[in-house]
Parts: structure tokens; sequence; C-alpha cells
């Protein structure tokens, strides 16, 4: 029992170790390798603080290990011996891990930037919003503007991103985008507060009721990625489940063109297109 805390604060950062050294290859922290050159830099820096965390616990842990085994080791007959203190030390562990938190802070600065900074969004996306993605509980509502409106202006995008108009298309859980492009979405939330997660593209930004948040991304596969709240948002979280599929511009077109279809169909016209040959076949 005298080496059992000391082993047992021992053994968690053996623990630490050999999971942080298998996560990455085993795929637990994402899946697959990042899509995109925003990905991979999202990613280098999700690893730089990976690191920094795992010495630190590690760092710590072993610290623990070593004074509880220290002790437990001593003669047990021995009075004990009470520190009100280290001025050294706290000045340390004080300065040390500001230096680290300012190092990441200053260190992260131009991906930020790039990211979410607006101005800095490249030109193509600018006053372009492929879509407003509304979160709510619980579900992803994506409004397209309608094919070919041209927004002349920022002001004008922000005026469509809070109001609606006749021609946009919409779709749930499905968000359509043009492969190797550039695209900037709107983020919004109807209700509570939900965040847009797509692992392959290692983005994740909180949807906030009330604000309207510019993200922009480049997928460079085709095919379907995942999109996820990975915000717990109420009894159905688990459900935010939709998917970003990529595909070319003919396609992208051609889906737009079907939505818009599907939506100005007015019930009617196709079954009276339907009727005469329907007509036939009851004849026969
Ligand atoms: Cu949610």
């Amino acid at each position: 029992m005298k080496y059992f805390w000391a082993l047992f604060f021992i053994f968690w950062p053996i623990v630490a170790i050999v999971c942080c050294w298998i996560a990455p290859s085993q795929g637990w922290w994402f899946p697959g390798a990042p899509e995109g050159k925003m990905g991979g830099r999202i990613e280098d820096l999700f690893n730089l603080i990976y690191v920094i965390t795992t010495i630190t616990f590690v760092g710590t842990q072993v610290g623990l290990g070593f004074v509880l085994l220290k002790a437990a080791m001593k003669d047990q007959t021995q009075k004990a011996w009470y520190s009100h203190g280290s001025h050294s030390l706290e000045v340390i562990w004080t300065i040390v891990p500001s230096g680290i938190l300012l190092f990441i802070a200053l260190y992260q600065l131009d991906t930020w930037r790039d990211f979410r900074i607006q101005s800095a969004a490249p030109d193509q996306v600018q006053n372009n919003p492929i879509a407003v993605v509304t979160a709510r509980q619980f579900e992803w509502r994506i409004r397209y503007p309608e094919p070919g409106r041209v927004f002349k202006n920022k002001a004008e995008v922000d005026q469509w991103v809070r109001n609606p108009e006749p021609g946009d298309l919409y779709s749930v859980n499905e968000l359509h985008v043009t492969v190797g492009e550039m695209v900037k979405i709107y983020l919004r939330s109807e209700d509570v507060q939900h965040s847009f997660f797509v692992p392959r593209l290692r983005i994740k930004q909180d949807a906030v009721p009330g604000m309207a948040i510019p993200i922009w991304f480049e997928t460079t596969q085709m095919g379907e990625r995942e999109l996820l709240c990975a915000e717990l948002c109420g009894w159905g979280h688990y459900k935010m489940k939709a998917r970003i599929i990529a595909e070319t511009d003919e396609e992208h077109h051609s889906f737009l063109k079907r939505l818009q279809q599907e939506q100005s169909y007015d019930g009617v016209t196709k079954l009276l297109l339907a009727t005469p040959s329907s007509h036939k076949k009851n004849n026969h």
C-alpha cells in the first residue's frame, strides 16, 4: 500500500504516452488526411497544441509520481515537514505557461487571418456567398441564392443573408459545393448555439443566435464528407448529421436547376401532362 499512490500516478502518464502516440495513426482524432491547404494548416496547429498538452500532462504526472515515490521510500518514523510555498517555483510555473500561450497566440495568427478575417478572404468569394446555412434543433437548413443572382456589394450580400428572397432555393442536411473552388457560406442559428464541424476539412465554427458568421473553405475531392454539430444543443444533438457534396461545376448547376424545378412546380401541371398516356394505358 505504501507504493500504491506513487504507482497509480506513474501508471497514467504511461497510458497517456501510449494513447497520444497511437491516436493520430489510428484516426482517433480525425478521419483520414486533411482536405485542402487550410485543412493541413489547421491540423498542424492542432498537432502543435497536442504535443504541448501531452508533454505538460506527462511532465506534471511524472513529477507527482516522483514526489509520492520519494515520500513512500522515506523513513516512516520521521516527522512531517511543512512547506509554505516557493517564490521562485511560483514565478516559474506562471511565466512558462504564459510564454507558451503567448507563443501559440502569435504562431496561429497567419492561419487565423486567412481563415477568419473577412478582408483576407479571396476575392472570388468576397461578395459571392453560395449559401446561408441555418442550424436549428435538429437539422441544417440550407438556402441558396437564385441561380444567376449577382450581388453588387457587401451591403447587398448582408441584406440577402438576413432576408430571404422569392427566388431562393432550399435544401435540408445537404450542402452542395463546386469541387476545387473556394466557397463562402454564412452560418446562422435559429434557436440555440450549434457548431458547424466538417472533420475532413478540419473546420469548426460556432453558429450563434443573432449572428451571421461568414466562413470559406475549399474541397479538393469529389463526393461526400460529413457535416456534424459539435455543440451539445439539446436531446437530438446526435441527429444533426449532414453532408457536404463536392461536384463539378456542371453537376452543381444541374443540381440547382433541379431544385428550382421542384420548388417552382405547381403540383398540377405534371399530372395534367401525364394524363393522356395513362388514359392510353387504361384503354388497353
Ligand atoms: Cu446542434
